[in-house]
């Protein structure tokens, strides 16, 4: 009987892929670390979070985001934690969500290169309505010199890609340019994402990876965003690459996870319905 039980915790030990996000709380539930260990989750992966922020929307100020840091230093103890509780050998994938500061980004900064991970999945949230513009505009800044060249995978959304490239994007044209601009910056494999930003019928997505220029497409599920698509669809990418795939083949079971999640969304009185990470089941 105890031999029995010992054998089964070393074969789960060394068959269960592990990923770590680096994330905000989003305390409904759509978005952030949630989104994120619902998907690891989802995807047989075990998830970690180490929490940056919690964000609370108010719906008595037209849902926007309430934001608290998390203190420096617990930020600090939750990335110590978990990298003595698992070395390079067994998680050497992260995400990274929203930090919310410059003094995060610093943090962040240091865990990272303390500890080389050989997947860093950035997912660029820029923008978190509710932050005072100036705060922001440093923390955007702070990102892009900091995070974004230590990243191996980014995600960009619309605005994200504009931000980043310095170019407009309107077309498919534009949204590869920015592709490829991005990764002149970073020097990652990208996922630049049109989204429902885009005319036309479908959801279309660039991938750029220095070698391989390939559009993912999918028909849109309605022309309104979804909460949680752009953390799930980061998180997705990151537990394929946690168990071994190829990043083009981690972006395209990512998009139909999030496709499937969208079409199986959980209604919200917030403006935007929640993606179900059940939805690909
Ligand atoms: O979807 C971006 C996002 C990421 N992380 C947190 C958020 C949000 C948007 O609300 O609150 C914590």
């Amino acid at each position: 009987m105890t031999s029995a039980v010992s054998l089964h915790a070393v074969r789960s030990a060394q068959s269960t892929a592990i990923a770590l996000t680096i994330a905000g709380s989003e305390a409904t539930g759509g978005a952030g670390a949630q989104a994120d260990l619902k998907t690891f989750q989802e995807l047989g992966v075990f998830g970690i979070a180490n929490l940056t922020c919690i964000v609370s929307f108010d719906p008595q100020d037209n849902w926007n985001h309430r934001f608290v840091p998390v203190d420096q230093q617990v930020i600090s103890e939750q990335l110590e934690a978990t990298t003595a509780a698992y070395g390079p050998e067994a998680l050497d994938t992260v995400k990274i969500g929203m930090l919310g500061s410059p003094a995060t980004i610093a943090t962040v900064e240091s865990a990272l290169a303390e500890r080389q991970f050989a997947n860093v999945v950035l997912d660029p949230v820029l923008i978190c309505k509710g932050q005072e513009p100036g705060h922001a505009l440093d923390t955007d800044q702070a990102l892009k010199a900091k995070i974004l060249p230590l990243a191996t995978f980014v995600t960009p959304n619309h605005f994200e890609a504009e931000s980043l490239s310095g170019l407009s994007i309107t077309t498919l044209e534009e949204l590869k340019a920015a592709a490829v601009r991005i990764h002149a910056l970073s020097g990652a494999a990208v996922l630049a994402k049109g989204g429902v930003r885009l005319e036309g019928p479908d959801a279309v997505d660039v991938y750029y990876d220095g070698g391989t220029l390939e559009v993912l497409s999918a028909p849109k599920v309605g022309e309104v965003a979804v909460s949680g698509a752009g953390c799930s669809l980061a998180a997705a990418i990151t537990a394929e690459l946690a168990k071994g795939a190829a990043p083009l083949e981690a972006a395209k079971t990512a998009k139909a996870f999030v496709t499937a999640g969208i079409e199986a969304r959980v209604s919200s009185n917030a403006p935007f319905d929640a993606l179900w990470q059940g939805g690909a089941r």
